[in-house]
């Protein structure tokens, strides 16, 4: 989890924003690797277990997703959709490695950077070019040098503001390269799913949809004054993005409010030993992830899910900080020692340290909670 800092500043009237994400990253960065794959379908995720295993898909390839798989779907139906798939167990540490070079590659063309997750960013622009034609031509470079060096290809999305540019990024995927001019705004918005406007999710868009919106034309035509009443504050604030207004600022450094891994067990059990082995596991991957970044943490979070999906979260905040592994993984078993009962079995885990301080220069993070699922 992360949170941001500095200030906004006020909008500049001709700012060009660029979004970039990569191309069903973690499927993309295995072809890479295992060139003899390619043409292939690939899934990346939990292992599949012909067909009885229990974690989802992280993300899969476009050849893949012609047989209607996505990320997060059980891996127990993409198997039935798809079993002649590739199917391979997330590599974090070599994506991560890709992510920071390309964020390198990215750097040079933009006055300011914003990564918001491990195959996306923002980039301000609004210095680098005269008008959009220059705007097209640097996409067109980032796109290739991308290809030529990761053989990665990515969708870019430009616009006057982040909102538009993201919208504009996930317009034609893979390898898409949508332009919006802050004159077509409305123009390309209109006809877009509302739920197209980051912030709007799947209950929002229900309510929406229920009082007649299903698109962003339909929203921005709607009365404001009954937007606040349905949805308060956000009323305002759907129909500001409904006219692609956003004045958000390109946010550089970002400070993390946590670090956190899941695990969820391959069978449901209540076996001592392996809950223990799995805590200390965990544990020594929170605490490395917290010590590599310069923190050091004071509260500990323990998460426990059993077979029934009931789930218990539990904390301990400690009097000093620190980053021991030791003190994470004597605070997690004390905490989770009250769940553990020989008759209730246990479906996930999950170990958090929070309340971080920082020990050493701040550094820009990315992908600091991951779930594993065997
Ligand atoms: P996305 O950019 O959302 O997806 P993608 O790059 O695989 O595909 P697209 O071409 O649509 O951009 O996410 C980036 C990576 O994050 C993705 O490769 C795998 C990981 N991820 C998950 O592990 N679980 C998820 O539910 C999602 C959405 C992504
Ligand atoms: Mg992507």
């Amino acid at each position: 989890m992360l949170t941001k800092t500095g200030n906004d500043r006020n909008q500049t009237s001709h700012r060009v924003i660029l979004h970039i994400d990569l191309d069903a990253f973690f499927a993309s960065v295995e072809e890479v690797n295992h060139p003899e794959l390619k043409g292939r379908p690939i899934i990346v995720g939990a292992d599949p277990k012909q067909g009885k295993g229990r974690g989802v898909v992280s993300t899969c390839n476009y050849e893949a997703r012609k047989f209607g798989l996505h990320s997060a779907m059980p891996i127990s139906h993409a198997w039935k959709l798809c079993p002649q798939a590739a199917y391979l167990s997330v590599n974090m540490p070599l994506y991560e490695e890709v992510s920071k070079r390309i964020i390198n590659i990215l750097k040079p063309f933009a006055d300011r950077l914003e990564q918001v997750s491990i195959d996306e960013a923002f980039l301000d622009i609004s210095h680098k070019v005269a008008d959009l034609k220059e705007a097209k031509t640097l996409a067109e470079e980032i796109k290739s040098i991308i290809l030529d060096r990761e053989s990665l290809t990515c969708s870019i999305g430009i616009g006057p503001n982040k909102l538009v540019a993201k919208i504009a990024s996930d317009h034609r995927k893979p390898n898409g390269l949508t332009i919006v001019s802050k004159y077509d705004v409305k123009k390309f918005l209109a006809p877009l799913n509302v739920e197209e406007l980051g912030g709007i999710g799947s209950k929002t868009k229900e309510r929406l949809n229920s009082i007649g919106i299903k698109t962003i034309d339909d929203l921005s035509s709607y009365d404001i004054k009954e937007l606040k009443d349905i949805f308060g504050a956000w009323g305002e604030e759907f129909h500001r993005m409904a006219y692609g207004i956003d004045e958000s600022e390109i946010i550089e450094e970002w400070i993390p409010k946590s670090f956190s891994r899941e695990y969820t067990f391959d069978q449901d059990t209540s076996n001592f030993d392996k809950i223990k082995f799995i805590v200390n596991k965990l544990c020594q991957e929170v605490s490395l992830e917290t010590k590599e970044n310069g923190f050091s943490f004071r509260t500990i979070t323990v998460k426990i899910r059993y077979e029934n999906f009931e789930t218990h979260t539990h904390s301990k905040t400690l009097s000093f900080p620190t980053s021991s592994t030791e003190i994470m993984k004597n605070t997690s078993m004390m905490l989770l020692s009250p769940f553990l009962r020989s008759d209730r079995k246990i479906r996930l885990l999950g170990i958090r340290a929070s309340n971080l301080s920082e020990k050493v220069h701040q550094k820009t993070l990315e992908g600091t909670n991951h779930s594993y699922s065997l």
